[in-house]
């Protein structure tokens, strides 16, 4: 009997792939850096028996259809808002992401934003390496005070609660919402609930960490960043339609916050004449939460797991349905 068929949307280290090997035909697309075009996953997914993909790949309606064989995709995100998982459900290709090898990492991305907006990190960098630099000034890239301020989590899931936890290092006091109360960590971590707006108004750093769905999608607008205060950031590290861009764009051109720190966008990869971008306030980076090599190695290796247990008629290890 001939293997099982996997296709995976972008090229990855055959070592990272072993597992998956030796259960199916693995076939890579040849790019690390971009995309796979939409007709060549639509016509690999005829096929395939298995998919490993990425963000960018929409695992939608279309492609599920005409994929009679897939029996299984994994996600390399934690976040699968990339997939029609209903339609998957009914198809029933089984859905796998990658929960919980990404937390710490992405955590800390998230307070490194915050701390390199904050402190003016990026800009006082390329202060020195542009030979700026003549003489020390008492105010000279003066920032935000991190310690003993208010941090405001929104979306107290696995990444929030470690984000939490960074946070109490700096003593922080921390307020976060969230769909539904986490009692167990407010006991374990001295975390407050609170409503969104009290959260926007008593907070000094705001971190978004929730995930993108139809009840999250522009939840951070108009409204909510005019409740936020005029010293604070936001830090978003979710996804970027979470945020409505436009009106923070309005927000920094009026200072209304003193700044932000985004690693997702509504448009990815963004482009540098996007007027976010030319802000100083505002802190960029090319979605890279969870870009440590040891952590992307373990994401990589339980997708090719999870691909490799449903072929083989067992259990994902982390499936979403
Ligand atoms: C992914 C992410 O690595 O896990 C997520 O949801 O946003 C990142 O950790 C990125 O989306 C690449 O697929």
């Amino acid at each position: 009997m001939s293997k099982p068929y996997v296709y995976v949307t972008r090229k990855l280290p055959e070592e990272l792939l072993h597992v998956l090997s030796q259960t199916a035909e693995v076939e890579c697309w040849e790019e690390t850096d971009k995309p796979v075009p939409r007709e060549i996953l639509l016509e690999k997914s005829r096929n395939a028996d298995g998919l490993l993909t990425m963000l960018s790949d929409k695992v939608d309606k279309e492609l599920l259809e005409q994929a009679a064989s897939l029996k299984v995709v994994a996600n390399l995100a934690v976040g699968y808002d990339n997939i029609d998982l209903e339609e998957a459900e009914t198809r029933n290709v089984i859905v796998c992401n990658t929960p919980d090898v990404l937390t710490d990492a992405t955590a800390d991305l998230a307070f490194a934003l915050l701390m390199a907006a904050a402190r003016r990190i990026p800009e006082a960098d390329q202060y020195v390496k542009k030979d700026k630099w003549h003489g020390w000034a008492p105010f000279m890239f003066a920032g935000a005070d991190v310690h003993k301020k208010t941090l405001g989590i929104i979306g107290m899931g696995r990444i929030g609660t470690a984000v939490a936890k960074r946070a109490a290092g700096f003593d922080m006091e921390i307020l976060y919402h969230n769909r539904s109360r986490k009692k167990e960590i407010e006991q374990d971590l001295g975390v407050k609930y609170a409503e969104k707006k009290e959260l926007l108004e008593k907070a000094d750093f705001v971190c978004v960490v929730a995930p993108l769905t139809t009840e999250t999608r522009g939840m951070i607008g108009k409204g909510e960043l005019e409740q936020m205060k005029k010293s604070a950031y936001l830090i978003n590290v979710s996804r970027g339609p979470v945020v409505d861009e436009k009106a923070l764009i309005e927000a920094m051109q009026n200072e209304v916050i003193a700044g932000a720190g985004l690693d997702v966008f509504e448009q990815e990869p963004i482009r540098a004449e996007h007027p976010l971008l030319k802000f100083p306030q505002v802190v960029a980076l090319p979605h890279i939460g969870s870009a440590t090599t040891a952590t992307r190695e373990e994401m990589a290796e339980l997708c090719a797991r999870n691909i490799a247990a449903v072929l083989k008629g067992e259990k994902a290890e982390t499936p979403l349905n």
